[in-house]
């Protein structure tokens, strides 16, 4: 395990063959249910290089008015399926946050094009809990920069199995994805990445115990 001041760690072959093989069946059934789209971008509607979708009560979308959460997949009308419970365990068991992640984007890498460009993670109310990363199949060429867009950033190769936790502040920090060690891996059946992001979304109501711990009326 790699863990850096700044909050962010990285695990790589954190999930064994078995497993990553378990995640790919298990997303094959999740993109039946909510197939991947290719979004656009707002205002220049540039198309996306990558296919993504989602998994649990609020998914990431794009189009040409904004990125924002939906309940909804854009294209079915349909609610996104839910957070499968081994994402969930894994959530519980790496972020040691109280409360269960909402949004789990589903992006999907194929071919030397595809790539993320430098971005911030800043469309969520939530931004003091952590998110966590899994990565599947082909190697990625990973770029982490700072809080500032204009902070010096680094490379470093992230493949499949790595599981990736931005806590504090690394939460925020800028990042994307250079490209893509195309053929490095044959987890995938038809090659490429697979790249599961668990986020929470909405600010945690308290609950009945954070309740009982807070000043009430007397
Ligand atoms: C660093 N995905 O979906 S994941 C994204 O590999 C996204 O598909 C990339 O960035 C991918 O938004 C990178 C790693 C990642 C995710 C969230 C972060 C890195 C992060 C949030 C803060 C800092
Ligand atoms: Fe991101």
């Amino acid at each position: 395990m790699i863990a850096h001041a700044e909050g962010f760690r990285l695990l790589p072959d954190h999930l064994d063959r078995t497993r990553q093989q378990e995640l790919v069946a298990m997303v094959a059934v999740l993109v039946g249910e909510a197939p991947f789209t290719r979004y656009v971008m707002p205002r220049t509607g540039r198309p996306f290089s990558i296919d993504m979708t989602n998994a649990g009560s609020q998914g990431w979308i794009a189009d040409r008015q904004s990125y924002r959460y939906s309940p909804v997949h854009p294209m079915t009308g349909r609610p996104w399926p839910a957070i499968p419970l081994v994402l969930l365990d894994l959530w519980r068991g790496l972020t040691g946050y109280p409360h269960d992640p909402e949004c789990c984007l589903i992006n999907h890498y194929r071919g030397e094009g595809a790539k993320l460009s430098l971005h911030r993670d800043e469309d969520e109310e939530a931004l003091d809990a952590p998110i966590l990363n899994i990565s599947l199949g082909d190697t990625a060429l990973f770029r982490l920069g700072g809080p500032l867009r204009t902070d010096p950033t680094r490379s470093f190769p992230v493949a499949s199995g790595s599981v990736m936790v931005f806590a504090g502040p690394s939460r925020l920090f800028y990042h994307g994805v250079d490209r893509l060690r195309v053929g490095s891996s044959r987890l995938l059946p038809d090659g490429g990445r697979l790249n599961l992001t668990l986020r929470r979304v909405t600010k945690p109501v308290p609950d009945q115990r954070d309740r009982s711990t807070l000043p009430g009326p007397t």
